[in-house]
C-alpha cells in the first residue's frame, strides 16, 4: 500500500455486485479497473491514485463461495485490517444489487464504518434491470435495513450502463476527499 497519508475512498461489495464498474464509471474510464463475468475477479486490493493526494481503492470482493475458505478468511480478515487501521480512510462506498438484500458482509461493514465514525454510502448498483417502482421500493427496503442497524449510512441508486446515480456519487467522494 502507498504511504498511509491523503485521502482514500474504498469500494466494497459482494464478490460480482459490480464495485470494479462503478469505479470506472465514477472516474469516467473505460477500463481503470478490470472487469469481469467471473466473480472474484478483483482478489487484491487496487490502489487507482487520482491525484498526488486522493486514492480510490477497490476491495476485493467478500463471499465468493467458490474460493477457498482459508483465502476468503484471508481475505476478511485484509479488509477488517485495512477499515480498522487506515487513516487516510476517509469513506466507504458499498455496492449491493438493488435486486438483492444487503449481505450480512454489507451490515458488519457498516457497522464498522459506523464504529470508526468512517461515512458509508450504498450504491444500490444494477439499477437499469428494474424498473422506476421496483427500484424505488428496494431502495426503501434497504433504507430500512440501514436504520434498523442504527447506522448513519445513506443509499444511492445507481447503474454504470445507464449512468444513473454517478453524479450524486461523484459529489458524495468529492466531499470525502475534500
Ligand atoms: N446491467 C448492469 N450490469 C452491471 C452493472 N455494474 C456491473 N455490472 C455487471 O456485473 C458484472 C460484475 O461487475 P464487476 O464490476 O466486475 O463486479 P465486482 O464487484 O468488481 O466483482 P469482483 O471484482 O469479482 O468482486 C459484470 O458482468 C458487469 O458488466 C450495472 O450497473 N448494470
Ligand atoms: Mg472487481
Amino acid at each position: 500500500m502507498p504511504e498511509d497519508s491523503g485521502s482514500e475512498v474504498a469500494f466494497a461489495g459482494r464478490s460480482n455486485a459490480g464495485k470494479s464498474s462503478a469505479l470506472n464509471t465514477i472516474v469516467d474510464q473505460g477500463s481503470l479497473a478490470r472487469i469481469s463475468k467471473t466473480p472474484g475477479r478483483t482478489q487484491h486490493l487496487v490502489v487507482f491514485a487520482l491525484n498526488e493526494q486522493d486514492r480510490l481503492i477497490d476491495l476485493p470482493g467478500y463471499g465468493y463461495a467458490r474460493v477457498p475458505h482459508a483465502i476468503r478468511d484471508a481475505w476478511h480478515q485484509m479488509i477488517d485490517t485495512y477499515v480498522d487501521q487506515r487513516r487516510s480512510l476517509k469513506g466507504m462506498v458499498i455496492v449491493s444489487d438493488v435486486r438483492q438484500a444487503l449481505t450480512d458482509f454489507d451490515e458488519q461493514m457498516l457497522i464498522w464504518c459506523a464504529a470508526r465514525a468512517l461515512p458509508a454510502v450504498v450504491l444500490l448498483s444494477k439499477a437499469d434491470k428494474l424498473n422506476r417502482g421496483p427500484a424505488l421500493l428496494a431502495r426503501r427496503a434497504v433504507d430500512k435495513a440501514i436504520a434498523a442497524l442504527n447506522v448513519p449510512a445513506t443509499t444511492i441508486l445507481f447503474s454504470s450502463p445507464a449512468k444513473t446515480g454517478v453524479d450524486a456519487a461523484r459529489a458524495q467522494i468529492a466531499s470525502w476527499l475534500g
